[in-house]
């Protein structure tokens, strides 16, 4: 927020194919199935993402979920705090790191056991002929291996999805040293999601480079051009969500 004599500008920028929305931006809604609850709709359809993702920073004894539709999967990570999320009565402690995908047919519901900050997506699941879909997924982003990037030491790759073809989304995190970035400029069917978990860096979205940092919500859509540079001085992350496994419909 700035100060009162002080003139607004920001760094939010809205395309057909891209958007970038620094948090203070963002004003926050009220979701009926989390109540009370301070939530900010990152992406939705209206701003032409194929998924809804929600910042939701419920206080210790908030919560809030979803009953099982058949059709919505469910990710959640854990920025920070903690919280217990129940899937069909089951009950999964998260703490920071923590993260779930909950298959459409299970009721959740996560409720904070301390202040907590949650990223949240969810996304219509594309079922594949021939294979089950998959059963819920608990685990640990601290538990989940960096994989060396394209032969890059300083960028690594976790995997917090296992990369089956039972999956439609891949939910990942990358982190770079300061000074290394992506090796080329992508184009790309699939559309991201990415919350700014830490520090700085540079992204190129569509033709342009854009200053991003931790906080920073960057929705990619189909096909935009992105590429990114971390600079210093300490590392950057980034948590993103990915389609995947799927042919096109026509
Ligand atoms: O998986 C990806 O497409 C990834 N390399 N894209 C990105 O970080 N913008
Ligand atoms: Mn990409």
């Amino acid at each position: 927020m700035r100060a009162r004599h002080q003139l607004l500008h920001s760094r939010a920028r809205v395309r057909a194919r891209y958007a970038i929305c620094p948090l203070e931006g963002y004003p926050a809604s009220r979701l009926p199935h989390w109540p009370d609850v301070e939530a900010r709709v990152l992406a939705s359809p209206a701003l032409g993402a194929g998924f809804v993702e929600y910042l939701l920073e419920p206080r210790r004894g908030q919560g809030g979920g979803a009953r099982a539709d058949g059709r919505v999967e469910t990710f959640y990570y854990v920025v920070s705090g903690a919280g217990d999320l129940s899937v069909d009565g089951r009950r999964h402690p998260l703490a920071a790191g923590g993260y779930a995908l909950v298959p459409p047919t299970a009721d959740h519901r996560f409720e904070a056991t301390a202040d907590a900050r949650l990223v949240v997506l969810k996304k219509v699941y594309e079922p594949l002929a021939g294979s089950n879909p998959p059963g819920l997924l608990v685990g640990d982003a601290a538990r989940v291996p960096g994989a060396v990037y394209m032969g890059d030491e300083g960028a690594l790759l976790q995997s917090l999805v296992p990369d089956e073809p039972a999956y439609d989304l891949a939910m990942n995190i990358f982190t770079f040293e300061p000074g290394h970035s992506l090796p080329v400029v992508e184009t790309h069917v699939m559309e991201h999601g990415l919350w700014f978990l830490q520090g700085k860096g540079l992204y190129y979205l569509g033709d342009t480079w854009l200053e991003v940092e931790q906080d920073d919500f960057i929705w990619m859509g189909p096909y935009v051009p992105q590429s990114f540079y971390a600079t210093g001085p300490v590392a950057a992350k980034y948590l993103y969500s990915k389609n995947v496994n799927r042919d096109i419909p026509l």
